[in-house]
């Protein structure tokens, strides 16, 4: 079934949600900005997707996961690592391929996970994700654990088999897993348009039994009604949920550039950017909480600071001996 697209959402976080998700999304873009600037010394060798533009997805979604649940992603997972785990030194170490990264430098970027906290697994290959996060569905079932699972993934994705036949035995099954497509409308340099057949994601979708919904996901209270409206429904009639997300890609495909020169898309206007930019919105909305600029500068000042100390800390740290080059890995 498709549920009711979300309409603006003005007045449904307290004051204290909202600076947390201020902060958590600042955390990420911050983070990212930092990325961009380190990436072309050449010290961080791994492949690295970012996500400015996105940070709404994860962050608003996560808000309202209950405890014990499952997260898994894609190689674009910066902003799901740090929603879940808000971990900057591990997640800087692990970038920069050192011992004290979360799985020893090994995973870089594109793989990075935290499973304790309960990001289970994030993947370069699109698509893979997908039917692990209904297994783990069917294991919380099997076992009758709390929590449900959620799974992160891009517009093209969709386009895979997998994805269908994941949705199709978690609907079936009735799973508590829900499917989150971040959209940014591309698939590197190519176009929804010139790659999907069928008329909108959301209402292909609902076709199947689960509780469907979309939005777009440049104001973070938009992403949290969206979801607190799934996960209710999922509560009330046991099905899985799946969320279509629609955001704007700022940077290119992979690496830290803007890519606007390339030819398969146009720059931004500065209104469509302070529209679509889910930090610059939810500036614009928290002040109207009553928050003033200088509350926003000593959050800025406290996670620039978290991160500085986290590079540095990740700069100076060992690499993992070469005694270990072939331990904790399956490839
Ligand atoms: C199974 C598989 N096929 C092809 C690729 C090559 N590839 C890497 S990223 C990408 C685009 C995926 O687009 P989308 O799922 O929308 O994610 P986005 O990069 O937009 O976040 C493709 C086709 C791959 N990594 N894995
Ligand atoms: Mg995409």
């Amino acid at each position: 079934m498709i549920l009711p697209g979300a309409v603006l959402s003005n007045g449904v976080l307290t004051k204290g949600e909202a600076l947390a998700l201020y902060r958590k999304m600042l955390l990420g873009r911050l983070a990212e900005e930092k990325i961009r600037e380190e990436y072309p010394k050449d010290h961080i060798k791994t492949a690295a997707h970012l996500g400015i533009g996105a940070e709404a997805v994860s962050a608003g979604v996560c808000h309202c996961l209950p405890p014990d649940s499952k997260t898994f992603g894609t190689y674009r997972n910066h902003m799901l690592y740090l929603a879940v785990t808000e971990d900057t030194d591990g997640f800087f170490a692990e970038l920069y391929g050192k011992a004290s990264g979360p799985s020893k430098g090994k995973a870089g970027s594109m793989h990075i996970v935290a499973p304790e906290k309960g990001l289970m697994a994030t993947s370069a290959v699109v698509g893979t994700t997908i039917p692990l996060a209904v297994g783990a569905a069917l294991a919380k079932v099997y076992k009758n654990e709390p929590g449900l699972v959620a799974v992160f993934f891009g517009d093209g994705a969709i386009e895979e088999g997998v994805f269908w036949e994941s949705l199709n035995f978690a609907a079936l099954k009735k799973l508590p897993v829900l499917f989150v497509c971040e959209d940014n409308g591309l698939a590197i340099h190519t176009h929804a348009s010139e790659r999907q057949g069928f008329r909108s994601i959301p209402e292909a979708v609902g076709g199947f039994q689960c509780h469907a919904a979309g939005a777009e996901a440049y104001h973070v209270a938009d992403v949290v009604t969206l979801t607190r409206q799934v996960l209710k429904a999922m509560a009330q009639a046991p099905q899985p949920g799946f969320i279509h997300l629609k955001y704007f890609r700022f940077l290119e495909h992979v690496g830290p550039g803007e890519d606007f020169e390339a030819g398969y898309r146009r720059r931004p206007t500065p209104e469509e950017r302070e529209w679509r930019d889910p930090i610059l919105r939810m500036e614009k909305e928290i002040r109207s909480l009553g928050f003033t600029d200088g509350d926003l500068e000593a959050v800025k000042k406290e996670v620039g600071e978290k991160i500085r100390r986290s590079v540095e800390a990740a700069q100076q740290a060992p690499f993992p001996p070469s005694s270990e080059l072939y331990t904790d890995v399956l490839a």
